[in-house]
């Protein structure tokens, strides 16, 4: 029997009665299971399932067999860079992402900006700067791309940032939303000076947004920088003064926003941002004749939830909200006062209060 270093198994599992999405845990189904395979080690173990939600995949520890050699290293921060997170409010990882996973994912890039060609004007995929031609594409960013490409989703599902998500939300993890930002050669545009969490409320501040570089970047291409300890800082209107709103600190507040003591994020392919939902961030334009994509993806304790009603929600993608590390647990703070409540009913299997109610569960 292995110990409890043991090897990782993959398990999948038939559903037979009714998983409420993204929740699914090997406690709450009764079902048939078969060994599959044996798959990298993995901490903690993920519990999550597929789209129809009539398959769960878990990944957890086995019993019997031998650790294979090759399996893949856990990530782990330093204490050190777990402490630049909480005091800075942002972490640069050099060359994170492996060789491998960054030639899937430019791969996956480059087909769907060949997509972006010929795709109809108001084709909600992309975000296209206004000379952007079939013949001269000119893209500012793809939306969602979990939702557009395979690997895009493998990548939220089994890649190495919900690994690093982990490391520094804890065990249980919720996706929000990820975007591809392009910054073309010649002169792509500009992200102002901005916070993120103004766009897209939670219940906490937990959120964080991981960036993986899918090439090498210099400061001629607009890296991006993050004022230090920002996090802590005011949260700033993203408004005009009359309230319309521009998803930009206003010149008025700059100063105080201290943007002039930004870092700038650059590195090789591969290098990983992260920067916490309250850091002010921004980026120069790409002055330079090569493209700077930056995959960013967003996640959140699986105990913060994002509010309804303001932002960007509910246009995040298919896989938004769900937990993609560990289980949800159910319980939420609001106004200091925690509480447990209802499952997640947004994929369905809501029947009555009454039949709950009879039922007893
Ligand atoms: O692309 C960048 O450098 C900054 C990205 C960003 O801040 C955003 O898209 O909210």
């Amino acid at each position: 029997m292995a110990d409890a270093g043991g090897p990782v198994v993959v398990v999948v599992v038939t559903v037979s009665t009714s998983a409420d999405g993204d929740d699914a845990h090997p406690a709450a189904i009764t079902a048939s299971t078969r060994l599959v395979a044996i798959g990298p080690r993995r901490t903690p173990p993920v519990f999550h399932t597929s789209h129809d939600a009539s398959l769960v995949v878990i990944y957890g520890r086995g019993m019997g067999g031998t650790i294979a050699d090759d399996e893949d290293p856990m990530i782990e921060l330093t204490d050190a860079q777990r402490q630049r997170y909480d005091t800075d409010g942002y972490l640069l990882l050099e060359s994170f992402v492996d060789a491998s996973w960054l030639e899937r994912l430019d791969a996956a890039m480059t087909e769907l900006i060949e997509a972006s060609r010929t795709a109809a004007f108001d084709d909600h995929r992309f975000d296209r700067e206004p000379d952007h031609r079939p013949d001269a594409p000119r893209l500012r960013r793809i939306n969602s791309p979990v939702d557009l490409h395979p690997v895009f989703e493998e990548f939220i599902l089994d890649g190495p940032a919900t690994d690093l998500a982990v490391e520094l939300l804890g065990p249980d993890v919720r996706f929000h939303h990820s975007k591809l930002n392009i910054k073309w050669s010649g002169g792509g545009e500009e992200v102002k000076w901005h916070q993120d969490i103004q766009f897209w409320p939670h219940t906490d501040f937990s959120p964080l947004t991981i960036g993986v570089y899918l090439a090498d970047v210099d400061d001629e291409m607009g890296p991006m920088g993050v004022v230090p300890g920002s996090h802590r800082g005011e949260l700033f209107d993203l408004t005009t003064s009359d309230g319309r709103w521009t998803g930009s600190i206003r010149d008025d507040a700059i100063e105080r926003a201290g943007v002039d003591g930004a870092e700038f994020l650059r590195g090789p392919a591969g290098s990983v941002t992260v920067h916490n939902c309250c850091a002010v961030h921004g980026a120069a334009p790409n002055q330079s004749p090569r493209m700077r994509p930056l995959l960013l993806q967003t996640y959140s304790r699986a105990d913060s939830y994002p509010l309804l009603g303001v932002g960007t929600n509910g246009k995040s993608g298919r896989l938004a909200h769900r937990v993609v590390r560990g289980h949800a647990p159910r319980r939420l703070e609001i106004d200091g006062r925690r509480m447990p409540a209802a499952p997640d009913w947004f994929r369905g299997d809501y029947t009555s209060i009454f039949e709950h109610q009879q039922r007893g569960d």
